[in-house]
């Protein structure tokens, strides 16, 4: 069988397609499988507001980028360690409200609700509260275990926004904390906070 993405990479015209088929699996297969039994936080937020970056923040080099199950969507999963313990960190697609309608909105409510998670991190630019609370809310009443990460502090401070983050967890009834993922302000505490969720491993399948 004759296939143009061979020519370059195969030396035999006997078997091209299985000689190049090998190849891609080598180029695209995961580096490093995680195990599933580890404790589960999942980044969730709207698009643009600095989850992915918060990921990168908070795991190191130990990251799995896949294709969620039966979809196009890409899901980073990544290992972190967590006051002594290593536990695995979800990058979920940006989504508006848990009532799906993109692909990617299916995608993130799923992780979230089709497995257990010990802690959802509901990410938020800090600049747009009043836009970003209610799926703060909506994640509340689907009675996730939810902390709201305020990011892009450094912008909140440039603009001279002033949130008051005692009175706003009150309200809330959950803990907030304020970071800005891209400087790496504020994640020795946000892993602190983490720390507190994470007991006892969960068992859940695979994404
Ligand atoms: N100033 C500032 N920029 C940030 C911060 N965190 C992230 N960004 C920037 O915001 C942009 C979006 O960040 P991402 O991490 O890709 O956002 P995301 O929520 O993963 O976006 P989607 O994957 O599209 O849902 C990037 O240009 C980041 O560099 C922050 O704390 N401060
Ligand atoms: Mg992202």
């Amino acid at each position: 069988m004759d296939c143009h993405q061979c020519r370059s990479h195969c030396q035999t015209a006997q078997s091209p397609k299985s000689r190049w088929w090998h190849w891609r699996q080598k180029k695209t297969a995961p580096s490093l499988v995680l195990p599933d039994t580890l404790s589960k936080i999942a980044l969730v937020g709207m698009p643009n507001v600095g989850k992915s970056a918060l990921f990168n923040a908070l795991t190191g080099r130990y990251v799995t980028v896949s294709n969620y199950p039966g979809t196009t969507v890409e899901v980073s999963r990544g290992q972190a360690t967590i006051g002594d313990r290593p536990v695995l960190i979800v990058d979920t697609p940006g989504m508006y409200s848990l009532l799906p309608i993109t692909e990617e909105e299916r995608v993130a409510r799923d992780m979230l609700l089709s497995t257990p998670v010990s802690l959802v991190i509901h990410v938020v630019d800090a600049k747009n509260l009043g836009r970003m609370l209610p799926l703060t809310f909506q994640l509340i009443e689907a009675g996730l275990p939810v902390l709201l990460v305020l990011n892009m502090m450094d912008e909140v401070r440039q603009l001279q926004i002033q949130i008051q983050i005692d009175h706003l967890q009150q309200e809330l009834g959950i803990p907030v904390m304020a970071t800005a993922a891209a400087t790496h302000f504020g994640i020795r505490e946000l892993k602190a906070k983490i720390a507190t969720y994470v007991d006892a491993p969960v068992l859940s399948p695979a994404y």
